[in-house]
């Protein structure tokens, strides 16, 4: 699998040499290639944005620079084409999944007021949002989106993990409470079926906490 991401902002990915992520691509589990959107502007200055046509606040970005930098990044559009977008559709555990089956995506990063409209019909084969709230630039979003998505490649967590048994693994059921060592913390003990050793007793109980907890905080679906 290979991430490429456009940006504006190349240095915000030196975050992913951290960690679980980072020892997977030192390992060549997956591939993330960050590009400068910059290098490919024609302009003398390199400028990549400009003011919006009909007014307002903000630069928009210019298509020349991002259609030559997607262009050359997937030459023959064989890759999944997505821009990071408040508008997008809303990434979910199963979209997850589903992009980890992918042997290319392509993660294009607007910044400023958004990117100009002609990219997203020539160019873009989705647009994802991590959220209904509005960031400085997609980069945070691509972080976020490159991160859930390493999980569900094999080599990336260790065997100690899964991405079966946990939250959302089903896209819905909340994880039970997990407890560690000491039993007691500040007058706060261990729920005794933890530490009773009955194995079918314990699997019962976060069963129960579970669905409990979805309910509680997701209501009844
Ligand atoms: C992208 C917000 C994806 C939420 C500003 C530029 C964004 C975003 N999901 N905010 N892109």
């Amino acid at each position: 699998m290979k991430i490429s991401v456009l940006t504006l902002f190349p240095e915000m990915y030196g975050i992913l040499k951290e960690s679980v992520i980072g020892r997977a691509l030192e390992a060549g589990v997956f591939e993330v290639n960050v590009v400068n959107i910059r290098d490919y502007s024609l302009n003398k200055h390199k400028k990549c944005d400009d003011y919006p046509f009909g007014g307002g606040a903000g630069m928009v970005m210019t298509p020349q620079p991002l259609h030559d930098c997607i262009t050359a990044t997937d030459p023959g559009h064989q890759a999944v084409r997505i821009y990071l977008s408040p508008k997008g559709e809303h990434l979910n555990q199963k979209k997850v999944l589903e992009l980890s089956k992918l042997s290319h995506i392509v993660l294009v990063n607007g910044s400023y007021e958004g990117i100009d409209e002609r990219i997203i019909t020539l160019d873009i084969d989705m647009e994802l949002s991590i959220g209904d709230y509005v960031l400085t630039s997609g980069d945070f979003a691509s972080l976020v989106v490159i991160n859930a998505i390493a999980r569900y490649i094999p080599g990336v967590l260790g065997s100690e993990s899964s991405t079966e048994e946990e939250s959302f693994a089903d896209g819905r059921t909340l994880e039970y409470p997990h407890y560690t060592r000491p039993q007691e913390f500040m007058g706060l003990w261990v729920p005794q079926v933890l530490v009773s050793g009955d194995h079918k007793k314990v699997a019962e109980w976060r069963k129960e906490q579970s669905e409990r907890i979805t309910k509680e905080r997701r209501g009844n679906k």
